[in-house]
């Protein structure tokens, strides 16, 4: 087949040639031909525009219309669910973020009529990273200090909705680095955000609660900075929440594989959960003494499995270090219990929407999420205050 610029080519070709032979007889042809053919192409390209521009157009509709459908239940305000996850640096909020996703995309969706997806490729880049490097720690001694952490916010959101359909609704993890309670400006921030959250994922440290150094002393107030979120939760929730919209606080102990083999263990680490937060969790119960508008439950997660608790050390600046080692030979990275954070929270947040909107698309999918709740206290969980 001859193209239309190897036609052009040909035209010029025998043109020129007919020149150099001293006939032009034929030149008026050709360059008639020429000018016809040019005119017949910038026809179609004309035409072929102003098509790619209706099509565009078009695309332009549809997408406005599945964000219209998207939003139509939902008031714009609506359209997100934040949630805040606290606590002191290094105590393992990222961790449990990128295994609460890795968990997700294994199977948690599984049965489930739901989809939650990443936001950007570029999130699910970052969270496949923090998971492939939790992964690979078991390979060696895990030693963790006092450490410096983050100093950035970072918020990973995800589309959630039906299978197959257009998300409903955004669910938006701010991840605050820890140091960020500690200094006036960035506190505020933090303060409107637990405010303005519907779930709150308080991590702590379990090696830091109950390990004890040569004085007994508690390293807790120093890792889990329990004092700092303490006064954050005071001047956050003063009064009940404006919004009257019911929050979610969930305690998450993690790094605790070593404290909740046994039920004894387990007890002894609830009451350590108890005590460090009581002070926080009493405020809260002080004013909604019915549970109406807050519910609080202890869901303790090994990021990690696998590991256990060897030894605490001193390094040489004098600071505590925990060392963690793989359980035995056979030992793997195996997380658990991650799941249980949408197995309250996200099941909360589902109850939420269906308020607000007035839509019940999400039913099913909230009472698997529900079902699937542990409660067992002797395997660390337990609702401290509200109903799930
Ligand atoms: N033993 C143990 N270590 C963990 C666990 N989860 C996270 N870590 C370690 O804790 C360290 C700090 O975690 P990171 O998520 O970065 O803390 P963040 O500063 O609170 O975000 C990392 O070195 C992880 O390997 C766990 O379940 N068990
Ligand atoms: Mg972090």
């Amino acid at each position: 087949m001859l193209t239309s610029s190897s036609l052009i080519v040909i035209f010029l070709i025998a043109l020129v040639y007919r020149w150099m032979e001293g006939d032009l007889t034929i030149a008026p042809f050709l360059l008639s031909g020429f000018v016809i053919f040019i005119s017949y192409k910038s026809f179609r390209w004309a035409k072929s525009s102003t098509e790619e521009s209706r099509k565009s157009k078009s695309n332009k509709t549809l997408e406005n219309n599945l964000l219209k459908n998207r939003y139509k239940a939902f008031p714009k305000t609506r359209n997100k669910f934040q949630i805040t996850v606290l606590g002191g640096r290094g105590v393992g909020k990222t961790s449990l973020l990128a295994t609460v996703y890795g968990e997700f995309e294994r199977h948690l969706t599984r049965g489930l009529q739901l989809q939650i997806n990443p936001s950007t490729s570029l999130m699910r880049t970052s969270l496949s990273e923090k998971l492939g490097e939790l992964e690979s720690t078991l390979d060696d001694e895990i030693v963790q200090g006092i450490s410096v952490g983050e100093s950035d916010k970072r918020s990973y959101e995800f589309d959630v909705g039906l299978p197959l359909k257009a998300p409903d609704f955004q669910l938006v993890f701010n991840d605050y680095p820890g140091g960020w309670l500690r200094d006036e400006i960035h506190y505020k921030e933090v303060e409107i955000f637990l405010r303005n959250s519907a779930v709150i994922l308080w991590v702590l440290d379990a090696s830091a609660l109950l390990v004890r150094g040569d004085k007994a002393e508690s390293y807790s107030t120093k890792i889990n900075q329990t004092g700092y979120i303490t006064d954050i939760f005071k001047s956050a929730f003063k009064e009940l929440p404006q919004d009257k919209i019911k929050k979610t606080i969930l305690l998450v102990p993690i790094k605790c594989e070593t404290w909740t083999t046994t039920k004894l263990d387990n007890q002894k680490l609830r009451t350590h959960i108890e005590d460090e937060c009581g002070s926080a969790v009493n405020l809260i119960k002080n004013f909604d003494p019915e549970g109406k508008y807050f519910s609080i439950a202890i869901i303790p997660v090994q990021t990690l499995g696998g590991v256990h608790f060897d030894r605490l050390q001193t390094n040489a600046d004098n600071q505590p270090e925990f060392v963690f080692k793989r359980k035995n030979e056979q030992a793997f990275y195996q997380p658990r219990y991650a799941e249980q954070i949408f197995s309250y929270g996200l099941a909360s947040i589902l109850q939420r929407y269906s308020e607000q909107s007035g839509s019940n698309k999400f039913n099913a999918a909230q009472k698997k999420l529900e079902q699937r709740r542990n409660t067992k206290e002797d395997e660390g969980f337990k609702v401290l205050h509200g109903k799930f």
